[in-house]
């Protein structure tokens, strides 16, 4: 027995044939699971075969499925709410869409079960290791933003300020939305839009054994690449080893871990790769997280691995 595995796919925008295909290569194991991070109708000629897949899916496998721009511009125009989003969802390849659900005489039918997918669509998704999400994230740690309603215009929408962010997120991030002509791995993300819709290939990341899949070919990652994709980008201060400096320095400010910081008020955190080098004195970033205050958030801070210096830093939160 192999264990099971995971794949995650985006941006199909209505190309089930590039879809098929795939899934006719990873011959799914009943245990599997996948994850598709939006997107799937608008633009490529067969949506609604799209969505037949995606529920055939569904009803077979542990599945996630996230919602993009472009579900979210369907359901503004099924709704017939007069907004921007509905008046651009004819404009960006919603014609497409409508056109695939007419029948022979040209009326409109979107099947229940459809309607009742795209409004079952997710807006984010994590695992242990990975954030998954349409489009991208702000530059605000996970934990204050996962669930929160009020980032969804840039959890569907957002480009060039995430794309080109340093920040380094407690998980990598996975997305779509924006086509790149490879996968795009990142230290801080990793995107997998390859532009299917545009003439290029559809790409699905295969999480358990490193590979990137396409209708043309199987790429297993570089092993720099799979170390990439596997480093962890944050550690709490009292699990790693940098810091005496920096224990030290905040000793007696409770200062906790990542995933469980019920109670305190700052969180430190830190890259392990810079830290692994890191030398006295030297300088290095950390990211510190008000939690009292959440408007309150810096992060990627110049300190140096000296710990007067630290502290007197940490003092000032
Ligand atoms: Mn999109």
């Amino acid at each position: 027995m192999t264990s099971p595995s995971k794949y995650v796919f985006t941006d199909i925008h209505g190309q089930a044939k590039q879809l098929e295909t795939i899934l006719k290569k990873i011959n799914l194991q009943s245990d599997d699971e996948l994850i598709f991070l939006g997107d799937y109708i608008d633009r490529g000629p067969n949506s609604k075969e799209v969505i037949d897949l995606l529920l055939e899916i569904q009803s077979k496998y542990k599945s996630t499925f996230l919602i993009g721009n472009h579900e979210q511009m369907l359901l503004s125009y099924l709704e017939g709410i007069d907004n921007p989003l509905r008046n651009s969802f004819l404009k960006n390849g919603g014609k497409a869409t409508l056109d695939s659900y007419r029948d022979e005489q040209n009326n409109l039918k979107i099947p229940i079960n459809h309607v009742n997918f795209f409004y079952s669509l997710e807006t984010t998704h994590q695992d242990n290791d990975f954030f998954y999400v349409h489009a991208g994230v702000p530059n605000l740690p996970l934990y204050e933003i996962a669930n929160e309603d009020k980032y969804k215009n840039d959890f569907l929408w957002i480009r060039s300020p995430f794309l080109f962010s340093d920040f380094i997120w407690e998980k990598k991030i996975i997305h779509g939305h924006t086509p790149m002509k490879t996968v795009d791995l990142q230290r801080n993300r990793i995107g997998l839009d390859t532009g299917a819709c545009f003439g290029n290939v559809l790409s699905c990341l295969d999480l358990t054994n490193n590979v990137i899949i396409t209708e043309e070919n199987n790429e297993e990652l570089s092993s720099e690449m799979k170390h990439h994709l596997r480093e962890k980008n944050f550690y709490s201060v009292f699990s790693v080893e940098i810091g005496s400096a920096l224990k030290e320095a905040s000793a007696g400010m409770e200062v906790g871990n990542i995933r469980n910081y019920s109670a305190y008020h700052i969180e430190i955190s830190y890259n392990r790769e810079q830290a692994s080098f890191l030398q006295e004195n030297e300088t290095f970033d950390i990211a510190v997280l008000d939690k009292e205050n959440k408007e309150h958030c810096l992060t990627m801070k110049k300190i140096k691995n000296n710990p007067l210096e630290m502290k007197a830093i940490l003092k000032t939160y």
